[in-house]
């Protein structure tokens, strides 16, 4: 791009005008201060001569930087193109503006200050003076200029927004600023702006540190869209999940937004406005990640990056990112880098470039990290190479089952939504040492252990192998599915299931549903399951007779607590003699 490029809207220009215009780049403004009379002068006159405002963005060293023909919102600079710094920094950036009709100082301008983290915004009322001399230049004078600038979030405001889990959603926290009153160019240009934006900084920063910031989390918008297929309950539901998903993912979520809308906006998801508030909350609160409650295709993302300057990633892709922060063992990363590349692959259009600008973090980090920026038939090869070492892996676990099975002995698979309590009812019931933690996904490698259970007829002690696996969440993501063949079918091949719900949760109901609809779609019918009701400690009485009342098969327990196992270890051993009798 040339140097001295004007922006905006340039229909009609004269040659001579845009070279009015170019040579706006050659002024130089002493660095404290905002504007000379001389300047604003010269601005006033191109624009009066063009009959269109015009707009001159400075540094914090007085270059002009950027010459655009049109109000500040027309002339904005593209967010992919500002500096970042965040909630306790300004960008460094000023805008000059000139106005032709003396209307009041519209909402527009403030807002595009706030979406560019400017420094300050000058408005500069013109009037035209006079006549127009024949051929000659018409010249224009500036009868007051205004300025403003952003001023610190209420710190109120800004405390509610923090908090990961407790947060609501809210309506969006609009930035605040000053306008000051109209001012002659001479006070203007008296008024020492380095004390002005240093000072402002300061108290940004004042701010910024008062909340705790943990500058190793990322700062994250989650969107939600409520279109008709869900009641306003499960709605909440899962906006509370997927701000689960983020804060186990390792992101501070500093804001949720939602929209309602009959179907989502093919371009950007959410309409424009809405895109603009996004934008808008992202600047003032100095998120650093948008999170959308939904899958995006990569068309979707890259405009939703360009409008709103930081990145944008969809639920799937905070989900895989949790898989490969939990991967431990060389199965896991394995199945992990699978299921990432196997979703990036067809998004990898034009994103790798737009990601690499935007920093790391949650969406990037992985096994399958470094190979984002490869090329695509090097991927599908690594894909390839993977899914061959899966298919291993499955006829390793495959060769398990069947020495197990020629053992003779029943296994049984703990299923259940994550969190629900699978590790810790294994570890309960065989004191296995398996990871266990108020974590989503805490588990991804099936364990297996023995476990004495009565025979159902006879009362004699009989063994049985139980495992316990990687939990269901809503819309699993078909990648992960794909990838974590060989896992799932520990759930497929086993005898029977153990389907543990956790019955505290207030969405219990639409995760027993979720987990059955996952486990219809298994390639492999599973075994008969029995529903077992989890942390009935934690429940309260009115859902536990709900429950009682719609699943009158249904064991109840504590897995931390050690209730109610003597008598799961009971009808594990009628579920067994029915499924192998069944066989
Ligand atoms: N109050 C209560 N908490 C429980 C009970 N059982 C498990 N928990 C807690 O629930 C959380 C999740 O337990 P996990 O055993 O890790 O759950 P999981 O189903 O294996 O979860 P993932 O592996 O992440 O899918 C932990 O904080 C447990 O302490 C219970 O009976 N009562
Ligand atoms: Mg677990």
């Amino acid at each position: 791009m040339p140097i001295e490029t004007i922006f905006g809207n340039l229909q009609g220009l004269k040659p001579s005008q845009l070279k009015q215009l170019r040579r706006l780049y050659h002024q130089r403004i002493p660095g404290d201060r905002i504007t000379t009379p001389e300047f604003a002068q010269r601005l006033a006159a191109v624009s009066t001569e063009i009959n269109k405002p015009v707009c001159a963005y400075l540094n914090r060293r007085g270059q002009v930087i950027r010459v655009g023909v049109g109000t500040p919102r027309q002339t904005q600079i593209p967010l992919m193109e500002l500096p970042r710094y965040g909630a306790e920094r300004l960008s460094g950036i000023r805008c000059i503006a000139t106005q032709l009709k003396s209307e009041a100082n519209s909402d527009s301008a403030l807002t595009s200050m706030a979406l560019q983290r400017l420094d300050a915004l000058v408005v500069l009322n013109v009037t035209a003076s006079g006549f127009k001399k024949r051929g000659g230049a018409a010249s224009g004078y500036v009868k007051e200029a205004y300025l403003a600038h952003l001023t610190p979030q209420d710190s109120r405001i800004l405390t509610a927004a923090q908090g990961g889990k407790n947060i609501t959603p809210s309506n969006y926290s609009a930035p605040s600023w000053s306008i000051s009153p109209p001012m002659s160019l001479d006070m203007l240009s008296k008024q020492d702006f380095m004390d002005l934006v240093e000072g402002l900084e300061e108290e940004f920063r004042r701010e910024y540190t008062a909340l705790d910031v943990d500058s190793d989390h990322e700062r994250v918008l989650i969107v939600g869209i409520m279109t008709g297929e869900l009641s306003p309950q499960e709605f909440q539901d899962t906006l509370a999940e997927i701000a689960q998903l983020v804060d186990t993912a390792g992101g501070d979520v500093v804001q949720m937004l939602q929209q309602k809308r009959s179907r989502v906006h093919p371009q950007t998801v959410v309409g424009e406005g809405k895109v603009q508030e996004i934008a808008l909350s992202a600047q003032t609160l100095g998120a650093n990640l948008v999170v959308f409650d939904r899958d995006l295709s990569p068309a979707q993302v890259r405009n939703l990056e360009a409008q709103i300057g930081v990145r944008v990633v969809d639920r799937t892709e905070v989900i895989l990112d949790i898989f490969a922060q939990r991967a431990q063992s060389g199965a896991g990363k394995l199945q992990v880098e699978l299921a990432q590349l196997e979703y990036m692959l067809p998004r990898l259009t034009g994103r790798g470039q737009a990601m690499s600008r935007l920093g790391g973090g949650i969406g990037t980090r992985g096994p399958g990290e470094t190979k984002l920026e490869t090329e695509r038939r090097a991927i599908q090869r690594r894909i390839t190479r993977l899914q061959k070492e899966v298919n291993q892996l499955h006829a390793h676990r495959e060769r398990l089952r069947q020495r197990r099975q020629n053992q003779g002995v029943p296994t049984v698979a703990i299923v259940g939504y994550t969190n629900a309590g699978k590790s810790t009812l294994l570890n309960a019931l065989t004191n296995a040492e398996v990871y266990a933690a108020d974590q989503l996904f805490a588990t991804l490698d099936p364990t297996t252990r023995r476990l004495i259970i009565p025979h159902a007829v006879t009362g004699e002690r009989q063994e049985i192998l139980l495992t316990d696996t990687v939990g269901f969440i809503h819309e699993l993501p078909a990648s992960l599915v794909d990838a974590f063949r060989a896992t799932l079918e520990e759930v497929t091949e086993a005898d029977a299931l153990v389907h543990l719900v956790d019955l505290s949760h207030p969405a219990w109901l639409n995760q027993v549903r979720s987990v059955r609809e996952i486990l219809r779609q298994m390639p492999v019918t599973p075994g008969p399951a029995i529903v077992v009701f989890n942390k009935i400690d934690e429940a309260d009485s009115q859902t536990l007779a709900i429950a009682r009342e719609e699943f009158p098969m249904a064991v109840f327990i504590s897995a931390d607590k050690r209730l109610g196992l003597e008598n799961l270890r009971q009808r594990l051993g009628q579920l067994i003699n029915y499924a192998v009798s069944s066989r």
